[in-house]
């Protein structure tokens, strides 16, 4: 199949999501089109058979309000389906990306080759519109339009249900991780870095947004660190940042928290720590946890959003209620304290990962879909582009 991704190509689980995917697709022999702003960041040391990177050149111009990113990738899309036929259109996230590839289809309405536009939520799209109302209308047109839509967890497709009143099906495809990347004993390690005098090693990572509770993390880390001599590798940035790093003056633990921001190779910090804490208000699925568990790391998290579904309390990891630091922090040490258990739990979460969450079993699942959309959606005829030109307008769009 020819498979066009649309992603945005930072640091974030999305991005990460979709680059491993076309990675893969291309590695089973799918010709794959990433269609991002900038090449997506675990694609730039590694060429593969099989991908084209196109980039979206967006403009700012003082007359036109905001930047023009979304007519941008549209116009790219269609000159990527002109030039190469593609089959699907795979956008990750509801807005912009599948509001451009509607326009884009419109743009192409009369000519040859139609393309499928499947959709995946990853569940800002959800929290936007809690957000920003105004947003209402086209988060739901573009779940109504894909002609199909996925969700990485059950909880965000209930979510998208209740939220949007949804009536048509979404597939839950979880996301994956690399099993063979992310694994427990990468070298170099980096313990004797970080904790020369065999301090434990715990573990945060993402991109401080307040929806991860960075604050908490050092509050547990503090509480932890009160009966067991630990250090705190924070890694990441983004804008709790600071309030993190005050927190830690405060209650007197900066000296053993280590703010390492962006990091690329995420795998060496992981494979060596001995806990990783995700407080997060919510997860949609919850990446990081994963790739901490293929690393054999217990992970100790909120019982929020789709964490539940990628964790098993008590056996793959442990849950506790947002914002519950002290419970986390017993939780903490409880594992931290009991080296058997570590590894227990450990090896019990790496074989949650090889059963439930490997690429092997995630993939065709995406494969699947792109084939039951190519065979059960009417074929396009000439006058879809002005079908989906008034269907935009008919929504007020
Ligand atoms: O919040 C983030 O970490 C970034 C965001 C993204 O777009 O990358 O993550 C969301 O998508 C990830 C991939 O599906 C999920 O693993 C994260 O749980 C989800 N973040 C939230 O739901 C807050």
């Amino acid at each position: 199949m020819k498979i066009g991704i649309v992603c945005y190509p930072t640091y974030g689980g999305s991005g990460v999501v979709a680059t491993e995917l076309g990675r893969f697709l291309a590695l089973r022999g799918h010709e794959v089109h990433f269609i991002s702003s900038s090449i997506p960041f675990r694609l730039v040391h590694e060429p593969i058979d099989g991908i084209v990177f196109h980039e979206v050149q967006t403009l700012e111009y003082p007359v036109l309000q905001g930047d023009l990113y979304g007519i941008a990738l549209a116009s790219k899309i269609v000159q990527v389906v002109q030039d190469f036929g593609l089959d699907v259109v795979h956008v990750h996230y509801a807005v912009p990306h599948a509001i451009s590839a509607f326009m884009a289809r419109a743009v192409l309405g009369r000519q040859e080759h139609p393309f499928k536009v499947v959709t995946t939520l990853h569940g800002t799209d959800i929290t936007l519109v809690g957000r920003a109302p105004s947003f209402f209308p086209i988060v739901r047109y573009a779940i109504d339009r894909s002609d199909a839509v996925t969700a990485v967890s059950d909880w965000l497709r209930m979510e998208t249900i209740r939220a949007f009143d949804v009536k048509r099906p979404i597939d839950v495809i979880p996301n994956f991780v690399d099993e063979k990347k992310f694994r427990r004993g990468l070298k170099p390690c980096k313990r004797g870095v970080y904790a020369p005098r065999g301090e434990k090693i715990l573990l945060h990572i993402s991109n401080f947004r307040p929806v991860k509770r960075v604050v908490d993390v050092v509050e547990i880390f503090a509480r932890v660190r009160r009966e067991t001599p630990a250090v705190l590798l924070m890694v990441g940035d983004g804008p709790d940042r600071d309030a993190a790093r005050n927190r830690a003056c405060q209650l007197g633990v900066l000296d053993g928290v280590h703010f390492l921001g962006k990091q690329e190779a995420i795998e060496f910090f992981m494979s060596c720590a001995d806990l990783f804490l995700f407080p997060s208000e919510y997860e949609s699925f919850g990446l990081a946890a994963l790739e901490a568990m293929a690393c054999e790391v217990p992970v100790v998290a909120s019982r929020a959003g789709g964490l539940p579904e990628v964790i098993d309390h008590g056996r793959t990891g442990f849950l506790a209620p947002m914002g519950h630091v002290e419970e986390m922090a017993a939780l903490a040490l409880h594992v931290l304290k009991d080296d058997r258990l570590r590894a227990e739990i450990g090896r019990a979460a790496r074989a949650s990962v090889e059963q439930h969450f490997l690429p092997e079993r995630i993939i065709p699942q995406y494969e699947d879909l792109y084939a039951r959309v190519l065979r059960e959606s009417a074929p396009v005829r000439a006058d879809d582009g002005n079908r989906e030109m008034s269907y935009l307008y008919a929504d007020g769009i």
